[in-house]
């Protein structure tokens, strides 16, 4: 056995658990980063290394299923806008928004990235985060978008962290396609999805599905174009209006909806029927002061697993702190924190395609863990800011990150 935990308060999150479940005095084997055994003993004499928990709560690795952690630039001066009363789509149509953001990076090498990256990924990995996932979507360019991804992957050699990928060329119609936006649907389809696929670079692809990002058709065909390839599709969908891209990407099965604040009843449905995860972004719904509530009655009522993510952006939601989402999922969208737990954890590893090997503690699954100095597992909702992190545990590893 390589690691023994001892004396642990577990939340184990299982499936079928209602409630958190919580049990004291456990122990967990982990061999080859893997857990292999739970329970009130094991043969820790055979360790390598033992951890004796004194009684802390230890629950799986966090899991955050959404960000935007790669680019160069700062954009606090459209936030200084914003609150002079600019809305966010006019600084995105005047050429500021997620534009603003693309020049900056197409300058910036892909060292240069990785090294910007760093600080807000310590964020998230302070905040117990064990699994990342990252988009691209600020080069739009060939080039420029497999410098992201690269960048991204590279991000897994400076920490101990799981980094995965999802191709978002998708993410704006680029300044020298203007009017011309299915030429540069065409490019991502002809030039881009096939090298990423080949390359492995990314293993889903992510579509801006909006009245300022792409239509329902234009994120048909890079729907389709992705499946061909072998690749998931996952969507930036309903989040200022209700185009219908949510049961679009439901129909490709996709891992997951994202943002859905303007869902409707269909959407819901459309959920339900395909088992693709709704993920909440409530930091970007806090930062531009959004009051359309996504229809978490409605997504409850028919058991659609709620994931929760930062969507760390430079524009709408510059938070690096997976902690500070659950918080905010349960003030704002009146989830309960063991919503908000499953959120981060293993509905959240349904959302990345990895639920049958993250997000739960149990044997087989990957040996991600976080150990916290809290009592209660509410508490990893209830505070925000303290240094409640012990340790954490990615494959087995103990980070000193
Ligand atoms: N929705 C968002 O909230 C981010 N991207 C998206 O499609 C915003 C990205 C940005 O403003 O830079
Ligand atoms: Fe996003």
């Amino acid at each position: 056995m390589d690691l023994v935990l001892n004396n642990a308060r577990l939340v184990t999150l299982q499936p079928g658990n209602s409630g958190y479940q919580t049990q004291d005095n456990q122990c967990i084997a982990i061999d080859h980063g893997k857990i292999v055994a739970i329970g009130t003993q094991t043969s820790q004499q055979q360790a390598k290394q033992v951890i004796d928990c004194e009684g802390r709560l230890v629950t799986p690795g966090l899991i955050d299923c959404h960000t935007h952690l790669i680019f160069a630039g700062n954009r606090a001066n459209e936030f200084e806008m914003r609150l002079n009363g600019v809305p966010y789509t006019e600084i995105s149509q005047q050429g500021g928004g997620i534009l603003a953001t693309v020049s900056a990076t197409r300058q910036a090498s892909e060292q240069e990235l990785v090294e910007l990256a760093l600080p807000r990924l310590d964020g998230l990995i302070r905040s117990g985060v064990t699994s990342v996932e990252i988009k691209s979507g600020y080069g739009l360019t060939v080039a420029d978008e497999l410098k992201m991804l690269r960048a991204a992957k590279a991000l897994e050699s400076q920490r101990r962290i799981k980094v995965t990928t999802t191709l978002l060329a998708a993410h704006a119609v680029p300044p020298e396609y203007r009017d011309r936006a299915d030429e540069y649907i065409d490019l991502i389809c002809e030039h881009l999805i096939p090298v990423v696929a080949q390359e492995k670079l990314a293993t889903s692809v992510d579509v801006f599905c909006e009245s300022i990002g792409f239509n329902l058709e234009q994120t048909e065909k890079i729907f389709r174009c992705a499946t061909e390839h072998g690749l998931s599709v996952k969507g930036h969908t309903e989040q200022l209006s209700n185009l219908g891209g949510t049961a679009l990407t439901a129909k490709y099965q996709g891992l997951s909806a994202d943002h859905i604040e303007y869902l409707d009843d269909s959407g819901v449905d459309a959920l339900a029927a395909s088992g693709t995860v709704a993920t909440l972004l409530p930091g970007a719904f806090y930062f531009l002061r959004e009051t359309q509530q996504p229809p978490i009655a409605k997504l409850r009522d028919k058991q659609i697993p709620m994931a929760i993510a930062t969507d760390f952006n430079p524009g709408t939601s510059p938070f690096a702190d997976l902690g500070l989402m659950m918080n905010m999922a349960c003030t704002l969208f009146g989830l309960t924190p063991e919503e908000a737990l499953r959120g981060v954890t293993c509905h959240a590893a349904n959302a990345l395609g990895y639920g049958s090997e993250r997000g739960q503690i149990q044997a087989g699954y990957d040996a991600d863990l976080c150990i916290w100095n809290v009592q209660h597992p509410a508490d990893l909702s209830y505070q925000v800011g303290l240094p409640r992190l012990h340790q954490r545990i990615v494959n087995g590893e103990v980070s000193h990150d």
